[in-house]
């Protein structure tokens, strides 16, 4: 037996595959093989997801269902920390889950066994099957393709990854140098990275034909033929929130990790269930009908005391008690649901329905409703909190019975019935702001919807209610603003608010969470006032 010699101890070093090596190297090369083999994967099941608009990528899938599943404590606690940033907060932890499941199988199927891998990779599959058929609308024989596929190509990229160098070199003359395994390793992740992005965005590319951005924008909104009420003179009062909230700004809560493109051609409302007649309504057909504009305060049951889930707009639309009448009400019915087209629902009294000013709506601030606030027609109804009355991009509105349905966010511990609660809040100061001595302007907003704000009073430290200057109201389903002077004196001061409805009631101090009917207590901001 010849000895080996140092060239040929190197040649083995330089053949022996990366990932095989033992410590760190042979780990970390074996997890950037699983994450490339995963990258690779998950670009071939947006190209998949990009074929039809009744497709869906597999980490969206899977998203959906954490959405659905995950529990309404910490659905709160996603919005308190992140705010209306809580869907790509979900989607980034489930990318890291998933990279470190990816990691993990490049380690064990590429270290230890491919079919392991494999078997590791197939279960993911399994996995966004699943989850593509546990959507909550519309789930088909074709929505898990683009799981399969990306499985079968990630499985197919882990295999290639980690056949033996020997398979390989066969062909190659003695003469010619082998490429490292080192090369090779390195070469066929960059192949593997570079083809996960261009397939990434070839997908993105093709689902970017099923945006209804074009049909929004080929929309002019008719004229109401009846507007809302000119704004009163001295509504808006100094230091509060701005009477409308722009589009832009709108707080945006929904359960949709991509905003559902619904163009308006083809859209179609159904109005039906305990009714006398069922209706379907074009876009056109809806806008044939008489067409109103109203101011309404929208909000959101988990805003907390003093948070911004709320925000007043000018809304356009069709009565829905008119279109209700139209169909008729069959009197055994007590609960409207209003469904999206992601399989959403809201659900409210038929009682609600008492005169207020009920929309669906198809216009915000002037605009065609923007793409995430329910493009091309939701649900905006005074009074109620949006989990159960504000349904985005309806496609129909059933008559039901509380007893025999429950909407979306009452199986998750939310009340099914949901008036909104009367409240107060304190836009300026902010807590924790530093002010100069002497009058400081104390500036916000209050809401009973639909009832309406009669005053709003304010208490400095433990000082007595004082009443505040009331801006004019533009009706009692918007926020009504109120300010006051204070003579501020240094030190460290608490400002506490509440208010009182026109039927007399005054806001409880009573602190309750969000969950399960909405927060209720003072807001009390504290500042800090200057030394003169
Ligand atoms: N389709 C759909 N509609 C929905 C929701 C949703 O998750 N999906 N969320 C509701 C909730 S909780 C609120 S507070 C309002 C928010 O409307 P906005 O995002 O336009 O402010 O929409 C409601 N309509
Ligand atoms: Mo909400």
């Amino acid at each position: 037996m010849p000895v080996m010699t140092s060239t040929d101890a190197r040649d083995v070093e330089l053949r022996s595959p990366v990932f095989a090596r033992p410590g760190w190297v042979g780990i970390v090369a074996a997890a950037s093989g699983g994450l490339s083999a995963a990258a690779v994967g998950l670009g071939a099941g947006e190209v998949v997801a990009g074929l039809s608009s009744s497709l869906r990528s597999p980490i969206l899938d899977v998203g959906d269902r954490v959405v659905d599943r995950v529990p309404s404590w910490a659905k709160d606690l996603a919005i308190d920390w992140f705010g209306t940033n809580d869907k790509i907060a979900l989607l980034v932890g489930i990318a890291m889950l998933l990279a470190l499941y990816a990691a993990a199988v490049g380690v064990v199927g590429l270290r230890r066994s491919r079919r392991f891998g494999i078997a590791g990779i197939a279960l993911f599959g399994v996995l966004g099957t699943l989850a593509s058929l546990g959507a909550r609308t519309g789930a088909e024989l074709q929505s898990p393709l683009p799981s399969i596929v990306g499985s079968v190509v990630a499985a197919a990229a882990l295999w290639w990854l980690g056949r033996p160098p020997a398979d390989r070199s066969r062909r190659l003359s003695a003469t010619v140098r082998h490429p490292s395994e080192r090369r090779r390793f390195l070469a066929q992740t960059g192949v593997l990275t570079v083809s996960a992005a261009v397939l990434g965005s070839v997908g993105r590319k093709l689902e970017a034909r099923f945006s209804a951005a074009d049909s929004r924008a080929a929309i002019t909104l008719p004229r109401p033929d009846v507007p809302a009420p000119a704004v009163p003179a001295g509504a808006q009062a100094e230091g509060a929130a701005s009477l409308f909230t722009p589009n832009a700004t709108f707080y945006r809560i929904d359960t949709a990790l991509t905003v559902p493109q619904v163009p308006a051609e083809g859209w179609e409302l159904r109005i039906r269930g305990l009714v006398d007649r069922e209706l379907r309504l074009s876009y056109n057909d809806l806008l044939s009908r008489s067409v109103e504009e109203h101011d309404i305060t929208l909000t959101c049951v988990s805003n907390t005391i003093g948070g911004d889930l709320i925000g007043n707009a000018r809304w356009i639309g069709v009565r829905l008690d008119d279109l209700l009448a139209e169909a008729g009400i069959d009197p055994s019915a007590d609960q409207i649901v209003g469904r999206s087209v992601d399989g959403y629902t809201c659900g409210f009294p038929v009682a609600a329905l008492d005169g207020r000013n009920a929309l669906v709506a198809v216009g915000m601030n002037g605009e065609p409703l923007p793409l995430e606030h329910g493009f091309p027609a939701r649900l905006i109804v005074p009074g109620i909190y949006g989990y159960a009355s504000a349904t985005k991009w309806l496609t129909e509105i059933e008559l039901t019975t509380f007893d025999d349905f429950d909407h979306y966010w009452v199986p998750r511990g939310y009340a099914a019935q949901a008036p909104i609660k009367m409240q107060s809040r304190i836009d300026r100061p902010r807590g924790l702001d530093r002010i100069p001595p002497g009058p400081f302007v104390i500036g916000g907003v209050a809401w009973a919807q639909p009832t309406g704000i009669d005053r709003v009073e304010v208490k400095i430290d433990d000082g007595d209610w004082l009443t505040t200057e009331m801006a004019a109201e533009v009706n009692g389903s918007t926020w009504r603003q109120w300010s006051t002077t204070w003579d501020a004196v240094p030190g460290r001061h608490s400002i506490e608010v509440r208010a009182i409805d026109k039927n007399g009631a005054i806001q409880t101090a009573d602190r309750s969470e969000p969950l399960p009917d909405g927060a209720s207590g003072h807001h009390t901001v504290v500042v800090l006032v200057d030394e003169s």
